[in-house]
């Protein structure tokens, strides 16, 4: 069982960092978990063509969500005279723990909407001659047209500038997908490669620390497994709404909770759907302030004994100055840095992280108190909290209590990161990219701007020591992230406005978001009802499994997918029986259908597969126990750091700290050794300072949209409006009152907005739910409330990864 992160599409090839930092293989260790066949089959599964529904259809077809919540639910399509009318949920699974039936969210369920949006795409889209991007006029063209235009910009570009000036861009719209996902990937690689990036937008603080800490290969309890804890504490973890299947983490935290009666703990800024579901108690924070609250924590424990010392003396360095690396200096164990013996001279007591995080010393001492005498402890942390300047220190300082209380390798407890999952061992096609340089995925806009000025030391380029050219080809496949989900939207805007900059932009999608307004070609594809495809699990907890996508209804208008569009484009550059091997997108499915059984020879036949659809695999074991091998006996099993131990305080760190290069460390950039509290720019504490901008912001993943996705849907639209949250007190003291037209400033731009007045938020927080569609009207307003026109272009310091929870803003009532 991993801890499941982003892996690039089409790229078989996980990416490293340092040669100890490979991530860990997505399938690892399911080869041994199918060995027991005796889980395979569940009871229950239902025919795509069940009772339920209409009688009178067509036909019902088996059909998956792809977009990127991290759940992966399957839908029913029944189709009547070449047109979906109505879509089922999943009718198979239990209403156990184990096996679930993944129950779509309402995202899922307006599926249907999506498809026949207004604003689908229809034709592929040239960007008319003598106009500027985003001036919105457009030509259609052939697809024949399309693809030449690509193929000979292409050429050009690569012998101009060379194969590193193309940039495949992050892109999550069909990361559930398996051919659809990787196919702009395997052709892009098979035509000479591309600069990938690491550190994807969810989770590069995190995914760049944890190595530091536990080594190349990390894993995490399962969500089940915490119902054999005394106190589960969702730590700036949401699963109610960010991972909402019914099949998910949402129905293992419901389970556990509800059937278990373990008592649980939300921290979060915002009393968040989590909290209102499966919580006990509350613990309100201020975003990028975790860091503190543990170091309080962590001087409760020592103050009153509540820590296990056998622990860490046997499994972890740099808790204390007798189990410190060699080398290290004097006083800079994280015990002296929590007494005050450490450079500072601060003694972290409660009181001091009360002023830091806004939690009263009395709380924070009581938490202490129940995470040291509950026996086991799991705390399950979330991303929201590393997605913020300081968030490599507030992921890597959570994960000290559970070393500090003896709560990892063992059932009910674990190591404070995000919950695991096993993993479907889906045969994929994607293929290496022969081109090895990387950049963090967030550092993009600076590629195009002035890319052959990256380096290694100062923004993480990883393959080579710099950037041998800017990025002159933008591919965007499946992706909003060029113009609503990367950060400062108008600054984004201008640089690509700016065609000596980027000479193309190709942009593939359904619809014509801000991101496609951007590009010189647009590209319309089709969606998964109207392909074919198999594709396995990402966050599935102690149950993985596959779903048959099946086509439901004909392409739409002149509408491609993404292998077929990939083939014509490969014909043009010579590689076309590379790319198709012989084979249509069907026959690839069967393929890889035939593939999978090869590592899984219980799977169903494809025909058994159109009837029942999905295809579960239960964990033997029950639930999961990570680094159990490494508590049982850590010299025979160490981990992968250089210690073979769980390193508290990192000496690699501490010698990166000395090469890396910080321009603006006045901004609190900068490599520490421990996770300690770092304020930063716009931070817990700028916040008080500023006069202009007090308020912290943040933007949750919210219920209506993954992320920019259904965001066009009336029906989730008008379920879920998008609304700003807002304090009760910032209100008042602003004249707002629930439901006013308000507008939220930062020092990037402006955005407008329904105000929700709440006392589910701290004071001195506004979240701007994320993913909202960019709509900046004539004077640079964006009416379309998305909160990436308020965040900030500057890569937090280890992982180069995007700060989108780390803002400054002020808050008014809207005046036209
Ligand atoms: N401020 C702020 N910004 C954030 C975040 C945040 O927390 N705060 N979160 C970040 C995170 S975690 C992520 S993962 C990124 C996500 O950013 P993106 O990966 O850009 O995700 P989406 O906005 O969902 O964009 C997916 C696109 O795929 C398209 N699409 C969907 N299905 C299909 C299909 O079948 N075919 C084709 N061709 N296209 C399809 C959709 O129309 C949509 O335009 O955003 C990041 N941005
Ligand atoms: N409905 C829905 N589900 C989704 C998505 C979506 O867009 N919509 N996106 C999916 C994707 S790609 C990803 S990566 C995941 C994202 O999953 P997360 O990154 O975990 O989601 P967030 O909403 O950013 O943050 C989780 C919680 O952390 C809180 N938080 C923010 N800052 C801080 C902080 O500094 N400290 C603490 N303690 N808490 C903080 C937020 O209020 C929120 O409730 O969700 C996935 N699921
Ligand atoms: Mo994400």
């Amino acid at each position: 069982m991993t801890e499941t992160i982003e892996k690039p599409a089409g790229s078989r090839v996980a990416p490293s960092r340092r040669s100890f930092l490979k991530w860990s293989g997505v399938a690892t260790g399911t080869a041994t978990l199918l060995a027991s066949s005796t889980n395979l089959g569940m009871p229950g599964h239902g025919p795509a063509a069940a009772a339920d529904g209409m009688t009178d259809a067509d036909k019902t077809v088996w059909n998956a969500c792809l977009v990127n919540c991290g759940s992966r639910c399957a839908l029913r399509f029944q189709v009547k005279d070449g047109q979906i009318v109505r879509e089922l949920p999943d009718n198979s699974g239990t209403d156990d723990i184990v096996g679930p039936t993944l129950r779509p969210c309402v995202r899922g369920r307006s599926l249907r909407r999506r498809v026949y949006s207004p604003d689908r795409l229809k034709k592929p889209l040239r960007r008319k001659d003598g106009t500027k991007r985003g001036d919105g006029e457009w030509e259609e063209i052939s697809w024949e047209e399309a693809m030449d235009t690509i193929a000979d910009e292409y050429k050009r570009i690569v012998s101009d500038y060379g194969q590193e000036s193309i940039y495949f861009q992050y892109a999550s719209g069909v990361t559930g997908g398996n051919i659809t996902r990787d196919s702009w990937g395997r052709l892009l690689s098979l035509a000479g490669g591309y600069v990938g990036w690491y550190g994807s937008y969810s989770t590069s603080q995190i995914t760049v620390s944890m190595p530091y800490m536990y080594g190349a290969r990390f894993e995490s309890n399962s969500i089940a497994d915490s119902k054999h804890s005394k106190l589960v504490i969702y730590w700036g973890n949401n699963p109610i709404e960010t991972r909402m299947s019914g099949g998910n983490n949402l129905w293992s935290a419901t389970k556990t909770r509800k059937d278990y009666g373990v008592r649980t703990i939300v921290i979060d800024p915002r009393y968040s759907d989590t909290a209102i579901d499966v919580a006990d108690e509350w613990i309100p924070i201020r975003p990028g302030s975790d860091a503190a609250l543990v170091a309080g924590i962590a001087w409760v424990l020592l103050d009153e004994g509540l820590y296990d010392q056998d622990f860490l003396d046997k499994y972890c360095v740099g808790f204390d100055e007798d189990h410190m690396p060699d080398g290290a200096p004097k006083n800079a164990s994280y015990r002296s840095y929590i007494e005050g013996k450490g450079e500072d001279g601060v003694e972290k007591t409660p009181d001091w992280a009360a002023d830091i995080t806004g939690i009263p010393a009395a709380t924070i001492i009581r938490l202490a108190r129940e995470i040291g005498n509950a026996k086991p402890c799991s705390i399950l942390q979330g991303w929201g909290l590393q997605r913020q300047a300081n968030g490599e220190y507030n992921c890597r300082a959570i994960m000290v209590l559970p070393l500090m209380t003896g709560n990892v390798g063992i059932h009910g407890g674990g190591n404070g990161s995000r919950e695991g999952t096993i993993n479907f061992p889906l045969a994929t096609f994607g293929v290496e990219n022969p081109v090895t340089t990387m950049i963090p995925a967030f550092k993009w806009t600076e590629a195009i701007d002035h890319g052959s000025e990256l380096t290694a030391l100062k923004d993480g380029v990883q393959g080579r020591d710099k950037l041998e050219s800017d990025f002159k080809m933008l591919i965007n496949v499946a992706g909003n992230i060029n113009l609503n989900q990367h950060s400062d939207l108008n600054a984004t805007r201008e640089l690509l406005r700016d065609e000596s900059k980027c000479e193309l932009i190709v942009d593939v999608d359904n619809h014509m978001t801000s991101s496609a307004r951007y590009a010189d070609i647009v590209l319309p594809g089709t969606t998964n009802a109207e392909e074919n495809d198999f594709i396995g699990s990402e966050y599935a907890g102690d149950t993985a499994y596959a779903i048959m996508v099946d086509q439901a209804i004909d392409p739409l208008y002149d509408c491609k997918s993404h292998y077929d569009m990939c083939t014509m484009l490969a014909d043009r550059l010579g590689i076309k029986d590379e790319f198709t091997e012989g084979r249509t997108q069907d026959e690839w499915r069967s393929h890889l259908i035939n593939e999978t059984r090869k590592e899984l020879p219980d799977l169903w036949s494809e025909d058994e597969l159109h009837e029942k659809g999905v295809f579960r695999i239960n964990n033997p074991e029950g639930t999961f126990v990570a680094n159990k091998d490494f508590r049982d006996d850590p010299e025979a099993n160490p981990l992968e750091t250089p210690s073979g131990k769980i390193e508290i305080y990192s000496a690699t760190l501490a010698d990166m700290a000395k090469d890396w290069e910080f321009p603006d460390a006045e901004l609190g950039d900068k490599l520490i050794p421990l996770p300690e509290f770092v304020e930063t720019w716009e931070g817990p504490l700028a916040a008080r300072e500023d006069k202009e901008y007090p308020l912290q912001m943040i933007g949750h993943h919210f219920k209506g949209r993954t992320h920019s996705s259904y965001g066009s849907v009336d029906w989730t639209k008008e379920a879920h409006p998008q609304k700003i949250w807002l304090s009760i007190p910032d209100a008042d003291s602003r004249g707002i009152d629930n439901g006013d037209l308000i507008s939220v400033k930062s020092r990037r731009g402006v955005v407008q907005g329904q105000a929700f007045v709440t006392p589910r938020i701290v004071p001195g927080v506004v979240s701007v739910p994320q993913g909202a569609w960019y709509e900046p009207n004539n004077d640079g307003i964006d009416e379309g409330g998305c909160v990436n026109t308020l965040t900030r272009i500057h890569a937090s310091p280890l992982s180069k990864g995007n700060p989108q929870h780390t803002n400054l803003v002020e808050v008014e009532k809207y005046h036209a």
